[in-house]
């Protein structure tokens, strides 16, 4: 299938939640796209339907973004034309556990570091040279309001996201003399999402922490991204803080009951 006009764009953690909905709306609009995760069946599934739908061009690739040796095979794999990317959007990342500093788990905070931090500066680094090389090219991070503000037990993973707001703002400063634009999006609470499951590690109960306010919806946040993405070519969006009218900051909700429209 011939895609309308030839612009790549590469989504980490593309097999649910933001990813998954970003996924969808440059789609829609005819981009061609990279799709990473873990999961193979769901990235087969998000890529059938995509593809279906709007008749576009996706390659899908299933790697550990933590195991640098997988993550570089992954990027190897792919053909030429394809390596040409775009835009990158590094989305893949996630909170494990919800406990004080001195009672928190070891592991999580491995997983968290490994994926947020260490995952996201694997794939910057195979992509960017490209992107260097061609002199253009777009990286959004999705970072959050966690990056901006910490709460209580949100410690490692508000840490994970404090470095991807200085990465944001340390790639900017490396990469604009090449044209390269650097943006990130920093969200707050944000739901049709697994990521308070995750969180909680699938204690759906302990996971229901949208049900006394209205949150972001991943298509919300997905629109944005695909704004920051479609600026005309002198503008860099550095940031943009975004939040549900019921959260003022990360430790400001409303929870009086959901507001939907
Ligand atoms: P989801 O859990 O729905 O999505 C997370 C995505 O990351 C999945 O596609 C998952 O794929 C992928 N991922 C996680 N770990 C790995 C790994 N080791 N290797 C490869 N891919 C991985 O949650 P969200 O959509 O909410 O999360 C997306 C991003 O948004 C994260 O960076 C998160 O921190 C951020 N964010 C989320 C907010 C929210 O309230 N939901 C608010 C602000 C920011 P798979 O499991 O298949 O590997
Ligand atoms: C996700 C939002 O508030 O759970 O980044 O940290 S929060």
């Amino acid at each position: 299938m011939k895609v309308p006009f030839s612009k790549t764009v590469m989504i980490t953690g593309a097999t649910s939640g933001i990813g998954a909905a970003t996924a969808k709306i440059f789609a829609k609009n005819g981009y061609q796209l990279i799709l990473t995760g873990r999961r193979k069946d769901r990235l087969e599934e998000v890529k059938n339907k995509l593809v279906r739908k709007y008749g576009i061009d996706i390659v899908t690739l299933c790697f550990d973004i933590r195991d640098l040796n997988a993550t570089k095979k992954a990027y190897k794999s792919l053909k030429a034309d394809w390596k040409n990317i775009d835009i990158l959007i590094n989305n893949a990342g996630l909170a494990k556990g919800f406990s004080p500093i001195h009672e928190g788990n070891i592991d999580d905070w491995e997983t968290m570091i490994d994926t947020n931090i260490k995952g996201l500066l694997y794939i910057t680094r195979l992509v960017s040279p490209g992107m260097v090389s061609k002199t253009k090219g777009h990286i959004i991070n999705i970072c959050s309001t966690a990056g901006h503000e910490v709460y209580p037990n949100g410690n490692v993973y508000s840490a994970t996201k404090f470095a991807v707001d200085a990465l944001t703002s340390s790639m900017r400063l490396d990469l604009y003399k090449f044209g390269i634009r650097v943006s990130q999006i920093s969200p707050g609470h944000v739901e049709e999402t697994e990521f308070a499951l995750v969180r909680f590690d699938g204690d759906e109960k302990r996971a229901r922490i949208y049900d006394d306010f209205t949150p972001l919806t991943s298509k919300d946040v997905a629109e944005t991204i695909f704004f920051i993405a479609t600026r005309p070519k002198h503008v860099n969006i550095q940031d943009i803080l975004l939040m549900g009218t019921q959260q003022a900051g990360n430790n400001h909700i409303d929870r009086s009951g959901r507001k939907d429209n």
